[in-house]
């Protein structure tokens, strides 16, 4: 994978340039609270590494949802590329075939190939990404259970008992999710960092463990990159080719409704 644990309290995950620089910049960023600490670059053997803060240091039995956020999930540039001089990729339409055998065209079942974006594109509208801004990548319970079969949760009933099963409808976690979602959209409104920068393929860990501890942060910036000189994104308006917007904040009004309908149950 892309990380090791190295002395605790820390990770390293393979060196990112782009993700690199978002940590550096968000140490000094309002939104600093809602990210892992960043602890520098190292460098063993050929391979660099950053080094953040281990969101599972002091935690019994931690319970971890990945929500991959925004209505969008590859970049502009990956879809230019992909006109210009399209790479057909067979892992891609073997994800898809394994999904739905149904999915592809008849022109793609000849090739058996596809493209990145008609692959990512499609894995948005057979999830909530499409319509939600945000999906649930997986799910692991009690630091044991990994689930990773959520392709086609795509419903907000369906994520909603998701959300329920995830905190054992444990009113006092769902209410700490909700409120720090709360203030973390008020972080985002203040933020400068976010406003100049589009969010692709970022996620939300929501993360409690057997005590009742419960928080959420903001991870994965290996395709969050700044916009063009003197741009800002509002990133609460439909991405529409060329306005680079990434939903975010479409994202997490939803995930905030959502839980709010969980503690409804
Ligand atoms: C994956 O599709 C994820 O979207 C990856 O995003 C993405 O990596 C992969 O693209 C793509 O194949 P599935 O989840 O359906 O398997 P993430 O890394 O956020 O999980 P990128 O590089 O776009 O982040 P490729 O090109 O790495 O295969
Ligand atoms: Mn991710």
């Amino acid at each position: 994978g892309n990380f090791k644990t190295s002395k605790s309290g820390i990770i390293q995950k393979k060196f990112s340039e782009i993700e690199n620089c978002c940590l550096e910049k968000l140490m000094e960023d309002v939104l600093k609270p809602y990210v892992p600490t960043y602890h520098g670059v190292v460098e063993e053997g050929t391979q660099k590494y950053i080094q953040m803060e281990d969101l599972l240091t002091g935690l019994e039995g931690p319970s971890i949802m990945d929500c991959k956020i925004g209505v969008r999930t590859y970049l502009e540039d990956e879809l230019t590329k992909a006109r210009q001089n399209p790479t057909l990729r067979k892992d891609m339409y073997q994800k898809m075939v394994k999904i739905d055998p149904e999915a592809p065209t008849e022109e793609e079942h000849a090739q058996g190939a596809i493209t990145k974006p008609r692959y990512m594109q499609w894995r948005e509208t057979i999830s909530s990404t499409a319509t939600l801004g945000f999906r649930i990548e997986g799910i692991t319970m009690d630091q044991r259970n990994v689930y990773k079969d959520f392709k086609k949760t795509k419903t907000k009933e369906q994520i909603i008992e998701t959300f329920l099963n995830f905190t054992r409808s444990q009113r006092d976690v769902l209410s700490a999710y909700l409120r720090r979602m709360e203030n973390m959209r008020e972080a985002l409104a203040q933020s400068p960092f976010f406003k100049v920068h589009e969010f692709i393929g970022s996620s939300l860990l929501f993360i409690h463990d057997k005590t009742g501890k419960a928080n959420i942060w903001m991870i994965d910036f290996g395709k969050t990159v700044p916009v063009p000189d003197g741009k800002t994104l509002k990133h609460d308006i439909p991405w529409e080719e060329g306005n680079r917007e990434d939903g975010y904040l479409l994202g997490l009004g939803n995930l905030i409704e959502t839980v709010q309908e969980a503690l409804k149950k």
